[in-house]
């Protein structure tokens, strides 16, 4: 099977894509190529930041790789927490995270907002972009505990249940990295 790195650090994240690639493609984490380094995120766009990921693993292990940055943009908050998501209350505490948005949007009618995800794909020394988003509002309160991040709180538009509140196989159909994914494996199909 093709081997493609995947850069991330977030275990969540690799066995949502393992998932979605299984037996077409062995996906390796950071951890499984050794790279044991904290990757700088300093781009304020997920594209830039997503092309940093994937551009260091290229230049330090000339392995073909894809990395993606998400997050979640809310409207009433001019698209915060954006590329700041991970750690929108100055810790990576999912927790914390939650509760600053929520006291952020403390009556605020507007509660729409969107899951977007940039990937990277570096192939060949040729940088390849994708994009996903999925619509949807922020509940009041949080409930379910699959996923991660901010999956409690987010509600997808057509849908009466949270992210967390989902199993994963069903959130990879419908979530902003999988239809950044099933735009990277079209692509990648296309040069089978
Ligand atoms: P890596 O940079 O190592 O890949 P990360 O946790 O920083 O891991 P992202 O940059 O993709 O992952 O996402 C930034 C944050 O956005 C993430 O920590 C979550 O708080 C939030 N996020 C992204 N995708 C999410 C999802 O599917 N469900 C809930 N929250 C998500």
């Amino acid at each position: 099977m093709k081997k493609l790195v995947f850069a991330t650090n977030n275990q969540h994240k690799t066995e949502e894509i393992r998932a979605a690639l299984e037996g077409k493609y062995e996906i390796l984490n950071l951890e499984d190529i050794g790279c044991l380094v904290d990757i700088p995120e300093t781009a304020d766009t997920f594209e830039g930041n997503a092309t940093l990921k994937s551009s260091y693993v290229v230049a330090h292990f000339n392995l073909d790789c894809f990395a993606d940055d998400s997050g979640l943009e809310i409207e009433a908050l001019n698209n915060e927490p954006g590329v700041y998501s991970a750690r929108y209350s100055g810790s990576r505490d999912n927790i914390e995270n939650i509760q600053l948005v929520l006291k952020k949007l403390e009556g605020i009618a507007n509660r729409k907002a969107r899951f977007k995800t940039v990937i990277s794909l570096m192939q060949n020394g040729e940088n390849h972009i994708f994009e996903g988003t999925i619509e949807g509002t922020i509940r009041t309160t949080l409930s379910g505990s699959n996923g991660f991040g901010y999956d409690p709180i987010f509600e997808p538009d057509g849908y009466e249940s949270t992210f967390a509140e989902m199993d994963l196989a069903e959130k990879n159909k419908i979530s902003h990295r999988a239809i950044a994914l099933r735009k990277m494996m079209e692509f990648l199909k296309g040069q089978l």
